[in-house]
Order: C-alpha cells, then structure tokens, then sequence
C-alpha cells in the first residue's frame, strides 16, 4: 500500500488527451487520427510519464467517430506496446447519439468518461440530459468499466452525487474537472479550488485546464495533491504561439513541474490502486 500521508509526495497520475473530436489539422498538424497515429502517439506520453491515455476516435480524414472497431484497433495496438492505462471517451463528439457514444464500452477499456450534465460547448451544446447520463452510467456497470466523472461545471458534481444514490456510481469515484472552456466553469485556481471541495472524501479527481489554463491548473494540482490531465484536446500550445509538437510534450513539462514540486510520478500499478481499478 503507498504511503498518502504526505500530500507532496503522493503519487502524480497524469492522463494524455491526445486528439479530441473538435481539433483538426488544420488547427495543428501534430493531431493523430488512424489507429497507427493514436497508438504511437500513446506509447510517447506513456514514456514521458502518463499513467493513462485518454482516447477518442476519428476516421481517416479527421471527421470525429465512436466506431467500436477503430477503438479495438487502437486498444490493442497500444496494449502490445506499453501498460498505459486506456480510457474511452464516452462524450464524442457534439451531437452524437448515446448508442453512438456507449458502444465501445463493450471492449472493457480499463476506464471510460462519463460527463453527469450538459454544457454549452463553443455555440453547441455538449447534451448530457438525465436519462442519457443513467444509459451511459448503466452501459459502463454492465460491462464493469469504471467511470472517470468529467465535470464541466460544478452542478455535474451534485449530478454524480445523486447518481450514487441511486445506486449508478459507487463512490469513492475519480473525477477530472475540465476548467477554462467557454460555456463551462472558469478556469482560475479560485474555481478549482471551489469544485474540488465539493467532492466526499476518498474521492480522487484530476484537472484539465483549456487553453492557456493548462498549465497553471497543472502546478496547483501538483502543489495540493490532485492529478493532471494534458493534450491536444485541451491545448495545442506549449507556450504562446508555440505549437505543442505532440501531447506528449505537453505531458513532459507536467513532468518536469511533479520533478520541481517534489512529487514523483505513479506508476501504472499505483494508479490502478488510486483508481480503484483492481490489481
Ligand atoms: N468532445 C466533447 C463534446 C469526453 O471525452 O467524455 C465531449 C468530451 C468529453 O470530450
Ligand atoms: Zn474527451
């Protein structure tokens, strides 16, 4: 068993979020797409210390896709390269229906998101009514996939809460909040602080910072004992006007800030135990 006495060594998870469903390249040309690309660019954020790789699918021109295959192709590529942890997206993209959205689940990726609300997304709406969110929440107990509860405000909070009450999540749970994106909760660390005190004991939880929040939400969770999540889909910069060349670089400098701040880097099998995915 790890020894979480002291916040500043407790073990830093970070996730990849290496492709998103709403950056293309032409915004940077440094976004995998096929199998082949989102697997490589896995086994780079893995050796650059992620513990988890956060994956949505795309078809071969970009166009965003849930396509069970696509995930299987990429699962098992990676697998047969390196132990990251694999996370499915159940979000996709806008717009997508929630058969469209759970239907990977049935590969039983080590863990899948599961957003308990919606958000107004750039002049969208990323749509999460209460009985899709149950679907979702349903669909991941039958296949026995654990959630990570993506919060994109802090209702959503309130929402998993509920969600455990009526018996569709088993709290402690691990949540990541994705702060700083218009239409969502802010991204200072006033908000993060606000959100994660929001959370029961016991529950872990990890920031994703959008855009220029990235980084400064990265060291604040370093310095108070959370986890962190970078990448292409969050940010496409590694300083200002700097194209990240690969989420990996992105996942590097988080590295190198868990170094700085004294806290070392989990690995996989501690991040099974943090995540209560079992051994
Ligand atoms: N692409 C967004 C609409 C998730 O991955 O679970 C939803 C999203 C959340 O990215
Ligand atoms: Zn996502």
């Amino acid at each position: 068993m790890m020894d979480l006495t002291k916040i500043s060594q407790q073990p830093l998870m970070i996730t990849a979020a290496i492709c998103g469903a709403e950056v293309f390249r032409d915004s940077s040309p440094y976004i995998p797409y096929t199998p082949e690309e989102l697997a490589e660019e896995s086994v780079r954020c893995y050796e650059n210390g992620a513990t988890m790789v956060h994956l949505h699918m795309r078809e071969a021109d970009g166009k965003p896709s849930q396509s069970a295959a696509l995930f299987g192709r990429t699962m098992q590529i990676i697998r047969a390269q390196c132990p990251i942890l694999i996370q499915f997206s159940t979000g996709g993209a806008v717009g997508m229906s929630v058969a469209e959205r759970a239907d990977a689940l049935k590969l039983k990726p080590d863990m899948a998101t599961l957003t308990t609300g919606s958000v107004n997304f750039g002049d969208d709406v990323f749509l999460n009514a209460p009985p899709m969110i149950s679907e979702i929440a349903k669909r991941m107990n039958e296949f026995g996939v654990r959630p990570e509860i993506e919060c994109f405000d802090s209702g959503m909070v309130d929402a998993a809460l509920r969600l455990a009450k009526d018996g569709l999540v088993q709290l402690p749970a691990h949540f990541n909040f994705v702060l700083g994106m218009a239409g969502g909760m802010g991204g200072t660390v006033a908000h993060l602080d606000f959100i994660r005190s929001l959370l029961p004991d016991a529950c872990s939880w990890s920031v994703a910072g959008i855009g220029r929040f990235e980084m400064p939400l990265a060291q604040h969770a370093i310095a108070v004992g959370g986890h962190v999540r970078v990448g292409l889909e969050d940010n496409l910069y590694l300083q200002k006007g700097v194209l990240a060349k690969g989420s990996y670089e992105l996942v590097t400098r988080v590295s190198q800030l868990a170094q700085a701040a004294g806290r070392p880097l989990a690995t996989i099998s501690q991040a099974r135990e943090i995540l209560r995915l079992g051994l």
